[in-house]
């Protein structure tokens, strides 16, 4: 037991078998599609990280520099001693640009990842001595209710990186209805969102020019192969990413090089030259639409930041 942070296991992780049964209902769809979800096995998160750094890639830098600037404002309008909670914290990277200003009663973080989340909450326990740091070993998408014992009289959520954009829009709103009832009024969320902006801008942050986006979404063919002991040719099938204008999405697809199969759970898939697999959906949003969004799920809009281009927007909503 680590002395610096309280662990809390919420749920085990899907067990393979249920992956492998939803990879394969995804594949046999028309169109064929999988979740997003399926992107992060080791070197897929080591590839987004990689994505993150890239020129074009501007949503995690211009996000960062929105909270670096907006801190103070943010501590104000979120107020000080809050529970901060922090959905997929990863690498804990963001909110360590608030936890000086914010000051909250404590910190808890939720991943999916356990090893990952045991080592971030711990390096962030030892930077920030004065705060009580939790971890929770679990999956926000999926039902959960918050660890017991945690300091502070008012949860505040903390849910960066627009990965509210990798669900459709009533996924969305199912997610933050199911996150309302996780806080009581006066409760928050401080939530970092891509905005609508020129597509040539979208397009080439999901095609950047050193191919790493392109590495990142085949790489889910390597998984297939080497966790879901899939027969697929590593090499026959190209990245696509575009925007979809009147969905207000970036779509990313592996697009089939030639007729081909690949063979997964006892079962053949069959793909045409030219078809494709649906891979993400990367949904962005005006700061109205999604003001809009968050109030149908039983939110109210308090503030938000954007950056001097209007590339990206942090809503703060209360309950
Ligand atoms: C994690 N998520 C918000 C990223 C996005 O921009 O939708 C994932 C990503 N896909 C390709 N590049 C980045």
């Amino acid at each position: 037991m680590d002395p610096l942070v309280r662990f809390h296991d919420q749920h085990p992780p899907e067990a393979a078998g249920s992956l492998c049964e939803e990879l394969l209902a995804g594949l046999t769809a028309s169109p064929k599609c999988t979740s997003p979800k399926f992107f992060y096995d080791r070197r897929g998160s080591e590839l987004f990280d990689a994505i993150c750094l890239q020129p074009e890639y501007y949503p995690t830098r211009t996000e960062e520099a929105i909270l670096r600037a907006a801190a103070a404002d943010i501590a104000e309008v979120v107020g000080r001693d809050a529970t901060l909670i922090e959905l997929g914290s990863g690498a804990s990277r963001k909110v360590r640009l608030l936890l000086e200003a914010l000051h909250p009663a404590c910190y808890l973080g939720v991943d999916i990842s356990r090893d990952f989340l045991l080592e971030s909450t711990r390096c962030l326990a030892v930077d920030h001595p004065w705060l009580e740091v939790h971890a929770a070993w679990a999956d926000f998408t999926r039902p959960m209710a918050w660890p017991e014992g945690l300091a502070g009289e008012r949860p505040v959520a903390f849910f960066p990186g627009s990965s509210i954009g990798n669900f459709t829009p009533e996924e969305a709103e199912s997610f933050l209805e199911g996150l309302a009832a996780l806080l009581p009024p006066g409760g928050g969320l401080l939530v970092g969102v891509d905005l609508i902006k020129d597509r040539a801008i979208l397009d080439a942050a999901y095609n950047d020019a050193a191919g790493v986006t392109a590495a990142f979404n085949l790489n889910l063919l390597r998984r297939l192969r080497h966790e879901f002991e899939a027969e697929v040719e590593l090499d026959g099938f190209r990245h696509r990413a575009f925007y979809n204008e009147a969905d207000s999405r970036i779509e990313m697809h592996l697009v089939s090089l030639h007729d081909q199969a690949i063979r997964i759970a006892g079962e053949r898939v069959d793909f045409e030259a030219g078809e494709s697999l649906h891979t993400e959906n990367s949904y962005k949003y005006s700061i109205a639409g999604f003001r809009e969004l968050a109030g149908r799920a039983g939110f109210e809009p308090r503030a938000h930041w954007t950056d001097r281009d209007s590339l990206f927007c942090i809503h703060y909503l209360e309950r």
